[in-house]
């Protein structure tokens, strides 16, 4: 058996008959059943084999063409494909600057630590070309990468380092989960992880008496184990539903004035405009906040009054921050928390992005592995990650970011490898047009994603399975040695490998490689690991030790609670980094950048394309339960787990009925931007607001009778719209889209999105 890992778990696997078998690591108590993606995808055909080259871009040389994602490819050896395309990056270099290339190179990529794509990429970008344009935050958590600094301190203090599960199961009499906490997502994490433990702990908090309450559209947001309440409030309306809350609390007299005055800034501000006594003049009451979130005042007011003096821990999950005006529910949740007086307590205040993944809510360890150094990037344009559309269509536009005015550069080479942003990107017709504007695009991919098939250069490397790496995250308990389980598919190479190569064509394979081989790097990075254990006296095997054991196991820090339990404790010692040195409820500086999509404190803003008679129910594009994103969707479990081939859309009774819609139909989902196809699944847990389509099923775009742009296959990124959640972050507005649903009578179009387009040997 070798030992390996991936970020949805770490396994065991072997070949047997030729088939290979993956098991789950003998210590994990709740294995994710993603790993059964892997035996059927290791050998599949749409594995991209040999390096291949658009044909348009081959006869026409680089340039804009409109013709990228339809065109045919061409094989091309090793050798000459590398030659053409370290000529292009040089042309490119010399006659417009690194700045004409954008290296963001966004995605998750592969759990290794030293094989992992984005930084691999990164560091070649940055030793060979002098930089590139880089893109700054993520997807995950675009809004509250931005807002939570201006209110209580970095992201990560607030997610990584707070609330433990452990305190939890001993403490918490309230979870009040906005966005659920559904274990589909916590058993994911970047990096791997090793031991699934989110079920029982809530199962052990509710044993306790913890009551969970699940506020989202989705019921199964929260697993059974918790024994939750569902609140199916409407999507993108908990701010309203948070200010209701907070609006009697305060009417009542329930809320903590003596933290608020100890521990807080801006306090007046808000509370005039949450009595009624702003600009708006609107009471910002129980009754108010029913009407707009679809819960009744009724349940508000009870709701409120039972968090009163209660060990209360208010989650708010990543996907309330990837819509319109994400900043506001996380903001309204930190400052809830603070009504209630729990911020710093065990078990209470804010659970910022809890549930979401299993980095959160566990204690970190005394010693992390450390990334591959990436060098050092001279090119200082930037762009938030999910304004890549916009930049390559409106090369000099000014926009707003964080009190910025920056300006998009014009680029004219995208270079990407480990990610899909035909998979993660919203409005995927627009971004389709925006490849389109480039002179030469590059993929590194396993497998023929929408994103290989939109590039101009494909190059084929290896899988995770088929080399040799170490996976760890900074809260995992076991360091994991990813052992070779297999040889490269075809021709496939280590990206690492394409990259060496690249830069000894272009003079400067010293500084790519500092003359190390893969494993080399890996024992290096091993090895400075074990040099940072021992400055904490702590002993650690050598690598070939290591190596053959198959995992380490790591010490963690105790959990002291974190910045918001010292600042607590002593708020004059342990300030939070924020302007006051307090939690600001209100924020001067936000304030003074005058953004109406984000002003001085946390406000209801309604979104700009809300449901209506054309397209009434929202369209949640949640996190996939049968895959990571888009990763392995050729994979068994993700395929077994679709209907009649296409992406499953979940569907109340009542919604369906309406429309004569039975379980099992084809149905298409549509609004401005374009149409889906996938089957319906009639569900009672779905609120009849909502449809949910998850992410990840891979794009598969034919034009529809009228001309409209239709993916057979079900990619909700066909329908989601591609703005800024505000002019503060710029984040990722995908998860939730006004559309609406019909029974689908023409033919079906086949899929094809499974079908190589590599000639067959
Ligand atoms: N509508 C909507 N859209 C969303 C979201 C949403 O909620 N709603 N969520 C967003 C979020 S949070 C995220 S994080 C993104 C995820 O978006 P991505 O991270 O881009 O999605 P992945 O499918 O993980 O893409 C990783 C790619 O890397 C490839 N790969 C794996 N290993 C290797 C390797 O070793 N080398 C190379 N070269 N390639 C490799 C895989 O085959 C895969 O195509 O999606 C975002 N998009
Ligand atoms: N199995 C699996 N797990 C994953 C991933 C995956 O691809 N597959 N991706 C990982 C990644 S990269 C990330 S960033 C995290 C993302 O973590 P999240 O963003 O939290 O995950 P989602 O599943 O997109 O959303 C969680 C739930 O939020 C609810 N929701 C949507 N809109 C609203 C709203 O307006 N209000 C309320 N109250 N609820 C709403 C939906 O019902 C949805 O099921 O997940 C990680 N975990
Ligand atoms: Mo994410």
């Amino acid at each position: 058996m070798k030992s390996h890992s991936s970020h949805w778990g770490a396994f065991r696997a072997r070949w047997r008959d030729g088939a290979l078998q993956v098991l789950p690591h003998p210590a994990d108590p709740d294995p994710n059943r993603l790993i059964d993606n892997l035996p059927g995808a290791i050998r599949n055909s749409i594995r991209v084999s040999q390096p291949m080259v658009r044909r348009g871009w081959l006869e026409n040389g680089p340039g804009p063409d409109a013709k990228r994602g339809r065109d045919e490819f061409v094989p091309m050896p090793w050798d000459e494909v590398l030659d053409r395309l370290a000529v292009e990056l040089k042309r490119v270099g010399d006659s417009y600057g690194a700045s004409a290339i954008f290296g963001g190179s966004y995605g998750w990529s592969s759990a290794g630590r030293f094989h992992h794509a984005q930084s691999q990429v990164h560091r070649f970008l940055n030793t060979v070309m002098d930089g590139y344009v880089r893109s700054v935050n993520t997807y995950s958590a675009g809004a509250s990468a931005v807002i939570l600094p201006h209110v209580l301190g970095p992201a990560d203090n607030v997610a990584r380092r707070n609330v433990t599960w452990e305190q939890i199961i001993d403490h918490t009499d309230v979870v009040l989960a906005f966005g659920g906490m559904a274990i589909k997502n916590t058993q994911v994490a970047s990096g791997g992880v090793s031991r699934h433990v989110e079920r029982d702990a809530m199962r052990r908090a509710a044993d306790r008496g913890c009551r969970f309450i699940c506020v989202s559209p989705l019921r199964d947001d929260l697993p059974p184990e918790a024994r939750a309440e569902w609140l199916a409030l409407k999507p993108l309306t908990d701010t309203a539903l948070m200010l209701g809350i907070a609006h009697t609390l305060v009417a009542e007299g329930l809320h903590d004035e003596a933290f608020i005055e100890g521990f807080c800034a801006g306090w007046a501000e808000f509370e005039q405009y949450l009595l009624g006594r702003g600009a708006d003049a609107i009471e910002k009451s129980a009754a108010w906040a029913g009407a707009i979130c679809g819960i009744s005042e009724a349940v508000i007011l009870d709701l409120a009054r039972s968090l009163a003096k209660k060990r209360v821990l208010v989650t708010t999950s990543l996907s309330l921050q990837r819509s319109e005006h994400g900043e506001q529910p996380i903001w309204m949740a930190a400052v809830l928390a603070a009504m209630l007086g729990q911020l710093g307590l065990p078990g209470g205040g804010l659970g910022y992005a809890l549930g979401s993944l299993a980095h959160y809510g566990k204690s970190d360890n005394v010693v992390a592995i450390g990334a591959l150094p990436q060098g050092e990037n001279h090119v200082s344009d930037f762009i938030p990650v999910a304004r890549i559309a916009d930049m390559l269509l409106k090369p000099g536009d000014v926009f707003d970011y964080n009190g910025q005015r920056l300006r998009y550069p014009h680029i004219r080479l995208a270079y990407w490898a480990g990610g899909n942003p035909f998979h993660h990107h919203q409005d995927l017709g627009r971004l389709a047009a925006a490849v389109g504007r480039l002179d030469t695009f590059v993929v590194h991919e396993i497998a023929w994603t929408a994103t290989a098939r939109h590039a101009d250069i494909v190059l084929p490397s290896t899988m995770t399975l088929e080399r040799e790496d170490i996976a760890g995250t900074p809260t995992d308990p076991l360091l994991m040695a990813m052992h070779r389980v297999a040889e490269p598919y075809g021709q496939a190479r280590d990206d690492y490998e394409i990259f060496a190569d690249l830069a000894e064509r272009l003079g400067r394979w010293n500084e790519f490689t500092e003359g190390r081989t893969s494993r080399q790097w890996i024992e290096h990075m091993y090895e400075e690991f074990r040099t940072k254990m021992a400055a904490h006296d702590l002993p650690a095997p050598s690598f070939e030790e290591f190596w053959e054991r198959g995992e380490l196991e790591l010490p963690k820090k105790t959990d002291d609670g974190g910045m918001l339990r010292a600042f607590r404790e002593n708020p004059v010692a342990h300030p939070l980094p924020t302007p006051s040195g307090k939690v600001q409820i209100s924020s001067a500086v936000i304030q003074s950048l005058g953004y109406a999509s984000c002003p001085g404190h946390p406000a209801w803003l309604a979104p700009t394309e809300p449901v209506s008679a054309e397209h009434p129910l929202y369209l949640i594009a949640n996190q996939p339960r049968t895959r990571l994103h888009s990763q392995f969707d050729f994979g068994d479990y993700s395929r077994q787990h679709k209907r009649r081939g296409r992406e499953v859309c979940s569907i109340h009774p009542s919604v369906a009925a309406v429309r004569g819609i039975a379980d099992g139909d084809i149905v298409k989902v549509f609004n401005r931007r374009g149409v889906f196809l996938a089957c319906a699944e009639i569900d009672e847990g779905v609120s009849p607001d909502v449809l949910r389509v998850p992410t990840g099923a891979w794009y598969d775009p034919v034009m529809d009778e009228n001309g409209r742009l239709l993916c057979v296959h079900g990619n909700p990124n066909v329908l989601t719209r591609d703005i800024g959640t505000s002019s503060l972050a710029q984040g990722c507005s995908g998860q939730v889209t006004a559309v609406e649903i019909e029974r689908y009578t023409g033919s079906l179009p086949p899929i094809r999105a499974f079908i190589s387009p590599e000639p067959s040997q």
